[in-house]
């Protein structure tokens, strides 16, 4: 049975008044002229610098103002929130213009530096985006995951019913295409997603050209099937009306059967084309001739093109009809670039206006000279009282400021937050460990965190934090197993209560999770800290969505487990290579790759408290499975603050020593053995080790530009450090993994580096010879220390002789 039920009231249609409609098709109107004068203005009036097109997508704007100018203007509520398609960006813009909520300046500015954002963006626009877009379907589905964190946070009684909204997407019909659009629709029907509406801007075009009439119906069969409803809005009224005359009929009949390329050229070509192609096929049909001697060219055009996307009443009857929260599909179909110049041109996805073209459209607004960007210019005195009252009382403006403000949780001491002791362990068993030990706690930072996986719970050892936390239901379930007196080790209850989310094994709903649940505080007051694994390799499958997560400013901790050719036997398809070099190239995602339980502890620590920091973000943690033997030491200050700066001396070199080695990560016996041996040869050499290549890259890049950035010292963590070495001295770096990671360490004191790590793909082995075999183990990396010897020794002598 259900027990969510969505907030918003949805017991009766609200009728909507004949007034309210013609101002709704004014203001629409006024919304698609602000939309195509933005993109005019930043294209062919500021000042253009540099020559290159500043672009905009004039015609995908235009297909999708009618819809949008219902949702803002009448439909929406403050609790709901919106993904608007990435290029409909000027119309959003606009609408947020119209409502006071956007500075002109910031129009002017439109993809200037600074300015409104060319796809809208949750953390550079000044307005009131809820989910930045851009890469098209990525959007779509984090609208479904959204409202199955509200569902979340209403089964736990963080938020009140009455405190809901409805999660909507705005998508242009091409997004239908992404894959990541059915991996969420199948998850959606597995959770019961509800107060979830997809809205489609049905308009046949997509960039490079008209879309597949095969994939009509499919659509509906394919959301119906995950259990969605589907409404279609093919129709406007007028049509409707004209339907039902005589000859209407057969009308009806040659739209729903005319191919979707010939009826986009006939809207480009106009009445008089429409006229002969109608008379030509349907003319001979008594009534037909009639009924289009009804219409001259320009009406004809127009009835035909007035689709149920671009029909004020048609939209608002059916958003307003839903009066349950059920996932919907809407199916409006619309016109590319509608009732512009070149509307249903197949080639007008980037098509800009000429300034011809733009000085009549203003004509028909009565829109005077320089007061293009008066919001209601041309518009009698009273319209412009009666347009401005209605603005002013648009129920999604009732509240001020729709983002939340939430308190941090606090973190436990160190100390206090677990870190396991045992004389041997793999950071991956430890992760299970402490999960299970904040599990057990009464820390508040436990009732906060929230655990997903896409199918790799219990792999990735949070099978002891599902144990004790259960797992996420809309109802209540006992295990079945366990019921049975079957035994195993996981206990799967299901409740409202429980804090892991399970997902089938779609990483890239992994990532749009994380990025709804790691917005839960700004979009429903109520912070959230998840936490979400996956093995390290199919980091790539999601990667777009993982970008689209932390580009939105989501803060979450993802751990990548098992890691890198340490996996051993499960063979070359499941070990993980380039992903540090994700780690260190992803803005606002802290990479660390600990070796030892108390480092994990520490970062883990850090990282909780980083991820609710104003200026934090996101953490990756790269572990292994591989049981290292533990050192036996007391985590004090100075080693911590190193650590979690991303190095610290685990033996620290004589001063002016000539050689030192840097490892990261599972690799550590072998360039601890190595160390052991060479020290014999090269007294005083250092042993650096480098959980978090990241942090250390950073503050060195930092550093660089600090001069003229002044951002922060001059120097860096790693100069520091480094520098304890003499000016000719050597670094052998080892990493299981891209060797990339750490070679640049070379550049930070000029000192000469050989890079050991992995190549080329992986294949099944035990450690021993894989490490042999990729040039890993101890033995490589003493090879690696006498090239550098060799080297020293090449130009000691150059320099003598
Ligand atoms: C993942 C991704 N691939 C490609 C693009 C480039 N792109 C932008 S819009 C678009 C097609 C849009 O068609 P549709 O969704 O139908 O929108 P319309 O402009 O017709 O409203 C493409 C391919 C993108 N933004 N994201
Ligand atoms: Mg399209």
């Amino acid at each position: 049975m259900r027990l969510v039920k969505g907030g918003v009231d949805r017991s009766a249609v609200t009728a909507v008044s004949a007034e309210d409609i013609l101002r709704l098709q004014q203001l629409e109107l006024r919304v698609r002229w602000l939309a195509t004068w933005i993109i005019h203005h930043a294209n062919n009036i500021r000042e253009n610098r540099d020559g290159l097109k500043v672009g905009g997508h004039q015609a995908s704007c235009a297909s999708v103002t009618t819809i949008m100018s219902a949702l803002y203007f009448n439909v929406l509520r403050p609790n709901d929130r919106i993904a608007v398609k990435p290029h409909a960006s000027p119309v959003f813009h606009a609408i947020q213009y119209l409502l006071g909520s956007q500075s002109r300046e910031q129009l002017k500015q439109f993809r200037a530096m600074g300015g409104a954002q060319s796809y809208p963006s949750r953390t550079k626009d000044e307005d009131d985006v809820d989910f930045s877009t851009g890469s098209v379907g990525l959007g779509v589905a984090v609208t479904a995951f959204a409202s199955l964190v509200q569902d979340l946070l209403v089964c736990r009684g963080s938020l009140a019913d009455e405190d809901t909204g409805r999660m909507i997407a705005l998508l242009g019909d091409a997004e239908l295409d992404e894959g990541n659009v059915y991996e969420a629709l199948i998850e959606t029907y597995k959770h019961d997603v509800r107060n979830t509406w997809w809205i489609v801007d049905y308009n046949r075009q997509s960039l490079d050209a008209i879309t597949s009439d095969r994939m009509f119906s499919r659509f509906d069969d394919i959301f119906a099937t995950a259990g969605w409803d589907v409404i279609t809005l093919k129709y406007g009224k007028n049509q409707r009306e004209a339907f039902q005359r005589k000859g209407g009929e057969v009308l009806r009949e040659w739209i729903d059967n005319c191919p979707n390329a010939l009826y986009a050229a006939l809207t480009f070509k106009g009445g008089e084309a429409w006229r002969g192609q109608l008379l030509s096929d349907i003319g001979h049909v008594p009534g037909v001739n009639e009924l289009l001697n009804e219409f001259d060219n320009e009406s004809l055009s127009n009835l035909m093109t007035q689709l149920g996307g671009h029909c004020m009443e048609t939209l608002l009857e059916a958003f307003h009809g839903i009066d349950h929260d059920r996932p919907t599909l809407f199916i409006t179909y619309t016109v590319k670039g509608y009732a512009l110049p070149f509307q249903g041109h197949k080639d007008n996805h980037a098509g800009i206006m000429n300034m011809a073209q733009m000085e009549s459209f203003q004509k028909s607004l009565n829109i005077g000279s320089g007061e293009e960007w008066e919001s209601l210019a041309g518009f009698a005195k009273s319209e412009q009282n009666n347009l401005q009252n209605y603005l002013d009382n648009v129920p999604f403006s009732e509240k001020s400021n729709r983002r939340h403000q939430t308190e941090a949780i606090e973190v436990p001491e160190r100390g206090e937050f677990p870190c396991p002791k045992s004389d041997e362990d793999s950071t991956q068993a430890a992760f299970g460990k402490i999960m299970n030990d904040l599990a057990r706690s009464t820390y508040p930072l436990a009732d906060h965190i929230v655990t997903t996986s896409p199918d790799v719970t219990v792999s990735t050892n949070l099978g002891g934090w599902v144990n004790r936390r259960g797992i996420f239901s809309h109802s209540n379930q006992e295990d079945i197993f366990r019921e049975e007196e079957i035994s195993s080790a996981q206990k799967w209850v299901m409740s409202k209560q429980g804090q892991h989310i399970e997902l089938g094994i779609a990483e890239n709903n992994l990532f749009l999770l994380l990025a709804a649940l790691g917005l839960s505080g700004d979009l429903f007051g109520e912070r959230l800290l998840p936490v979400g694994t996956l093995y390290d390799p199919f980091i790539a499958r999601g990667l777009d969505a993982l970008n689209y997560a932390v580009y939105q400013d989501a803060r979450f901790m993802l751990v990548g487990t098992p890691s890198g050719l340490t996996l051993g036997p499960e063979g070359g398809a499941h070990q993980s290579i380039g992903t540090p070099l994700i780690g260190l190239a992803q803005p606002s995602l802290t990479y660390f790759e600990p070796t030892f339980v108390d480092e994990l502890s520490e970062i883990m620590r850090w990282g909780f408290t980083h991820m609710q920091d104003d200026n934090g973000g996101s953490i990756y943690l790269r572990l292994s499975t591989r049981v290292l033997d533990q050192p036996n030491r007391k985590p004090a200050d100075t080693w911590v603050n190193d650590l979690l700066n991303g190095a610290y001396w685990q033996a620290a070199p004589a001063s002016g020593a000539e050689l030192a080695l840097v490892y990261t990560g599972a690799i550590a016996p072998e360039a601890m053995d190595a160390y052991e041996q060479l020290r014999e040869d090269v007294p005083g050499a250092g042993l650096l080790a480098v959980p978090s290549p990241d942090r250390l890259y950073r503050d060195w890049a930092r550093s660089l530009r600090s001069p003229w950035t002044k951002e922060g010292e001059a120097t860096s963590h790693i100069a520091r450090l480094l520098a304890e070495l003499a000016p000719n001295a050597g670094l052998v770096t080892v990493i299981d993994g891209a060797p990339g990671t750490l070679s640049w360490l070379g550049s930070v004191l000029g000192h000469r580096v050989v890079p050991l790590g992995v190549e080329t793909f992986g294949q099944s082995g035990d450690i021993i010879d894989l490490y042999d075999a990729y040039r890993l183990g101890t033995d490589a990396i003493l090879d690696a220390a006498a090239t550098i010897y060799l080297s020293q020794q090449i130009k000691y002598s150059a320099a003598t002789f």
